[in-house]
């Protein structure tokens, strides 16, 4: 149980390494590699542009500080990361990096320089959220037209230049929190495209989220986030092994609920507005948003209307004002109630919670594989020997038992890559194995049957993996499952009490 966890045995080989290895590619890719896994979980936020990205940061950040609509911002990649020294580093294409002072907590109106010519924005901030995670906020497409719609990577939002920045900043996620549009494309091009984008990098539904985003403006509903329910369910079911989830939120609420921006002289002008007594003139009032910049029943003027209407829009303050009428008074009675319609603590507690959770594992998976591919880099010559020594340490790692739960996040990564098709009750084990933070609850509570449910599950892997119209590599992925399963029901034994038997679990080896 005591044992040193996997990054800290990563780091301690990389320390080593890294004292024999001489100046040159070898040892560059070693000590990125060192770097990467001293670095907090990342987690970027992608989608098509304006999707509700940006807005979706400042609420997970708690400050209103990533820039939203228009402007020179939205359209690099911005990196959100502690520092204590609040600034904005303008990386260049050229190399160079040019700092510039945080303007009143918010991001710099200008860069400095041609968006083309900038390769990313690294904001510090002493923000706590970005001790355990960064984040990571992504310009997506410039425009989604129905000419473009065509292609898979325009529909998602990635292709052209900040397209191409975008996946690359996809590639280096550690985790991925991705704003989805309402389907309207065939639902397998969708799941192509996000095979596509996994590719390059380590994700797996154990990794990423997709949002449905800006549902309030789907239509007039009382609550939007009930009807967007069985939309997000049938998505999760299309998208299942490629995302853990297909969350509703409100990112617009959930921004004004959390980012410090709406204040008591707010409150006040709700207040005001919600003491409309003509029943009709309310609803006139919150018909659109020219209805309610024109309305004259109140004497709350246009400019103060204005801002209610950017930080709510006309489904935010019918909640804002039914909260009014609930009793609420101040600017905290009305966020709380703004907080619960937005839909958004189910996805923080899954950003903050699983997957800063699981940070460790994933940051040791990546530089698990990382560091493989580096002991076989063969064009430093230098520098063959030390890295070629690296494998057999890398061997000794991979026995460590908490290896299996990251082999498992290697399963997962091949079906969300469409490298792996799974039948749907072993497609259903893979994310029930992956995206649980304890996978011992997986086969249910510590009991004889979910003794059985593990082996049963072994036995369902074994017969798959060794049917020989599987390919090696299918085998392979299937004999991880098949472990994970051993281990579980070997872990149960040992829990009730019972003597080690787990000998007698093992199926269908070969
Ligand atoms: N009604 C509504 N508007 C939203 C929501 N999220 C974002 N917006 C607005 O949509 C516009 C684009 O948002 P932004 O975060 O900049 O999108 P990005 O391009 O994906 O970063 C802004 O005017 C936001 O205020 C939402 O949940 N509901
Ligand atoms: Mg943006």
């Amino acid at each position: 149980m005591s044992s040193p966890s996997l990054s800290s045995q990563i780091r301690d080989l990389t320390d080593e390494a890294l004292r024999d290895l001489v100046p040159g590619p070898g040892r560059d890719m070693v000590s990125q590699i060192q770097a990467k896994l001293a670095t907090p979980l990342t987690v970027t936020v992608a989608g098509g542009v304006s999707s509700g990205k940006s807005t979706l940061v400042n609420a997970l950040l708690g400050q209103r500080i990533a820039a939203v609509d228009a402007g020179e911002c939205t359209r690099v990649v911005t990196e959100f990361r502690y520092g204590v020294q609040e600034r904005a580093d303008v990386l260049g294409t050229d190399g160079t990096v040019t700092v510039l002072p945080l303007e009143r907590g918010r991001m710099p109106e200008h860069l400095g320089r041609p968006t083309d010519q900038i390769t990313s924005v690294v904001v510090h901030l002493s923000n706590e959220l970005l001790r355990d995670v960064a984040v990571v906020d992504t310009p997506g497409l410039n425009t989604v037209t129905e000419a473009n719609e065509d292609t898979t990577a325009s529909f998602l939002g990635v292709s052209g230049r900040e397209g191409h920045q975008t996946a690359d900043a996809v590639g280096r996620a550690d985790a991925l929190v991705f704003l989805l549009p309402l389907l309207r494309q065939a639902d397998a091009e969708v799941l192509r495209g996000f095979a596509k984008l996994f590719g390059g990098s380590g994700l797996s539904a154990a990794s990423s989220i997709a949002v449905l985003s800006k549902i309030d403006r789907l239509g007039r509903d009382a609550d939007p986030l009930q009807s967007a329910r069985p939309i997000a369910e049938r998505m999760a079911a299309e998208l299942k092994g490629v995302v853990s989830a297909v969350m509703p939120v409100i990112g617009l609420l959930a921004e004004t609920a959390h980012a410090a921006v709406f204040t008591e002289a707010d409150a006040r002008a709700l207040v005001a507005i919600a003491a409309v007594d003509d029943a009709l003139d309310r609803e006139d009032m919150l018909l659109s948003a020219e209805d309610f910049l024109r309305t004259e029943v109140t004497d709350v003027d246009v400019a103060t209307r204005r801002r209610l209407l950017a930080m709510l829009d006309i489904h935010g303050l019918g909640v804002a004002i039914a909260a009014v009428d609930q009793g609420a008074t101040s600017a905290a009675g009305i966020l709380q109630q703004l907080a619960a319609r937005s839909g958004f603590d189910e996805l923080r507690a899954a950003v903050i919670g699983r997957f800063a959770g699981q940070a460790d594992l994933f940051k040791a998976h990546a530089a698990l594989s990382d560091l493989r591919r580096a002991s076989y880099l063969r064009t430093d010559s230098a520098n063959t020997r030390v890295l070629r020594s690296l494998r057999s340490p890398l061997e000794r790692i991979e026995l460590d038992p908490a290896m299996h739960r990251l082999r498992m996040l290697e399963v997962a990564h091949a079906v969300a890559a469409g490298e792996l098709a799974l039948p749907d009750d072993l497609l259903d084990d893979v994310v029930a194995l992956t995206t649980s933070q304890d996978p011992l609850s997986v086969v249910g509570s510590i009991s004889g049957r979910s003794r059985e449910t593990a082996s049963a599950g072994a036995a369902r892997w074994a017969s798959w993996g060794n049917d020989a119209r599987r390919s090696p590599d299918e085998s392979r992925l299937a004999r991880i499952v098949k472990e994970a399963y051993e281990v579980m029901w070997t872990e149960l034994v040992g829990s009730t009490g019972g003597h080690d038997r787990s000998r007698e679990l093992r199926i269908g080896d070969r």
